[in-house]
């Protein structure tokens, strides 16, 4: 089956509208902890889990929803699930290399074991040739939810891009309202400008499938775009917060007594938008695709592809890749068993271009496109862009990946990190209970971190908001360069005073030197007047003069010594 067939079932396909409301995100987090129950079967599972509300029980789900949220039921659409499974199909060649009897063989060697396969198979024919059936049937009995998230910069097609790849089905009667008034204006300054709708908000779209026995519960997010203003700090943190939000409620549903009914709201693939600049990525590109490719799986887009010639589009993706390796970042790579599926991986990063309306082509068909001057650029056909094969890898090929890749890595991580700050927390938190948790662990660990860590998870959504980690970072920045001039303002006082210090000690000590030396001549001078040989000279008036000279002297130097 290929996507188009589904695609074109789900335009052909009678919509049984019932429009079932989804909790937007601000909902969900500020619905108090406590409160979250287990879906129940009654509650329809997926979309009405977070409000069993104590106080009031709603009487029906819509009274809760947001304009922007709705699932449609799509019923006799082709085989999606039979599809998804079809992958597992290789796997019956093993049967081939089965041992007969485990005991028998240690160690499985592909030789010994090939030596009586026929006989074993005689015996245990469909051990393992079943699986594919088996994995089809788990399949069919559990259904799929799959959650696909659009993100990028303002303006670059995310919006577009869901209308085209479902086929417009997902745009309520306001929406098309709002389409409608997407006219091209007038000229302004000379330039013709096009006006479209931005989102201004997380839009969720719920749409399920159903066929036969199979039945997946298809999740679009749209989100807001980012990038428009001066400072564009922390502009993507509502998505960061969304994905992370997500593994929290489904944590806290695992945690709840009965999961039969659990729901599954994680975001199984981010898909990227990036501005067709030609120069790579920008910072703010960085910043957000490291940012999310540690939460979810994130597929890079090479946003309105259009706009591109070939040559210079290869080169884009050319420098796309490298800065991607170059910043670490980690993006979801599909696994490749055909050559089909290789050839598409090559293709990464997918250029694309998306369109709302329908244009007639060269053979007279209908098709999605863009009509140009030059000619028309139609979205489906894969010399054109890589949207068929975008949509092969996330929609026929890859999805069972995607949801256990999520299951097993992003959700894991988040996981692990969160129990491990849970024991941490409980352990801080009381000392009763860190006793507890040092000398019992296991089931009593587990208490202890309830009973004493129970507020736990409301502060580590705080903690986690990357806007109030910002914040924080800023603070503790701004404190530390408080406290750094002010010590180097001190630092400063201190060395005057060291030199003021200084010189006073040097003019004391000059002082005191010459009060010595003073003392000295005054010594001296004591020493002459009161000596014989003054006396001997019998010349009364040289006498006069040298004793008044003397006398004279002496009482400056007492006088400065006073001094
Ligand atoms: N050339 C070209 N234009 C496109 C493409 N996709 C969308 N556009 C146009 O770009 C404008 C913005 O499209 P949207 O789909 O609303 O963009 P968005 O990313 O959802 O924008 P925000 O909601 O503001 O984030 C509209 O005028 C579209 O017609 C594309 O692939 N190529
Ligand atoms: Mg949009």
């Amino acid at each position: 089956m290929c996507v188009n067939c589904v695609l074109i079932a789900i335009i052909s396909s009678s919509l049984q509208s019932s429009l079932i409301m989804l909790p937007s995100y601000q909902d969900l987090a500020d619905y108090p902890l406590d409160q979250v129950v287990s879906p129940t079967p009654e509650d329809g599972g997926l979309f009405n889990y977070a409000y069993k509300d104590s106080s009031s029980e709603p009487s029906s789900a819509s009274t809760l929803v947001p304009d922007s949220v709705q699932t449609k039921t799509v019923t006799d659409s082709t085989q999606v699930i039979r599809e998804l499974s079809s992958d597992s199909a290789s796997d019956s060649t093993l049967i081939d290399e089965l041992p007969n009897n485990p005991s028998d063989t240690p160690l499985l060697s592909p030789k010994d074991s090939t030596k009586s396969s026929n006989a074993r198979q005689d015996q245990m024919p469909d051990l393992i040739s079943n699986l594919p059936n088996q994995r089809s049937n788990i399949v069919a009995k559990r259904g799929a939810e799959f959650t696909l998230m659009v993100a990028g910069e303002s303006g670059l097609g995310k919006t577009t891009f869901i209308n085209t790849l479902f086929c417009d089905k997902f745009i309520s009667s306001s929406d098309d309202r709002r389409l409608l008034q997407r006219t091209r204006m007038g000229p302004e300054n000379g330039a013709p400008v096009e006006r479209y709708d931005k989102t201004t908000h997380i839009t969720i779209h719920g749409c399920v499938y159903e066929e036969n026995d199979f039945s997946i519960k298809f999740t679009v997010i749209d989100t807001p775009g980012f990038g428009d203003y001066t400072n564009n700090t922390n502009s993507w943190a509502p998505i960061v917060n969304y994905i992370d939000e997500q593994h929290r409620m489904y944590m806290l549903r695992e945690e709840q007594p009965d999961r039969s009914q659990i729901c599954d709201t994680r975001v199984h693939v981010c898909l990227y938008f990036i501005r067709p600049s030609g120069h790579g990525l920008l910072p703010l590109d960085i910043k957000v695709m490291q940012e999310l490719s540690c939460r979810v799986n994130l597929i890079p887009i090479i946003a309105k592809s259009d706009s591109f010639s070939m040559e210079d589009r290869e080169k884009f993706k050319a420098a796309i890749l490298r800065d991607i390796v170059q910043h670490g970042i980690q993006t979801y790579t599909p696994p490749a068993t055909t050559p089909q599926q290789e050839l598409d991986n090559s293709t990464m990063p997918f250029a694309i271009f998306s369109s709302d309306t329908t244009c007639t082509n060269s053979n007279g068909k209908r098709v999605r496109g863009r009509q140009y001057r030059w000619g028309l650029a139609e979205v489906e056909n894969e010399n054109h862009c890589d949207f068929s094969k975008l949509r092969r890898v996330i929609m026929t090929e890859h999805m069972l990946d995607l949801i256990d890749t999520t299951a097993e890595m992003h959700y894991e991580r988040y996981r692990t990190k969160t129990m491990l700050d849970r024991i941490a927390h409980a352990k801080a938190v009381n000392s009763e209970s860190a006793k507890l948790v040092s000398e019992h662990g296991g089931l009593s660990a587990l208490m202890a971190i309830w009973t004493y860590g129970s507020e736990f998870l409301q502060e580590k959504v705080i903690e986690d908001d990357p806007i109030y980690a910002d914040k924080k970072r800023k603070q503790t920045e701004r404190f530390e360069f408080v406290v750094t001039s002010q010590e180097r303002k001190f630092e400063n006082w201190r060395n005057e005073l060291r030199a003021q210090q200084n010189a006073y000690n040097e003019e004391l000590e000059q002082l005191h030197s010459e009060v010595f030396q003073l003392q000295e001549e005054v010594n001296a001078l004591e020493l002459r007047t009161s000596s014989p040989s003054s006396r001997q000279y019998g010349n009364a008036s040289l006498h006069q003069s040298t004793e008044s000279t003397e006398a004279k002297s002496l009482r400056s130097a007492r006088y400065a010594l006073r001094k």
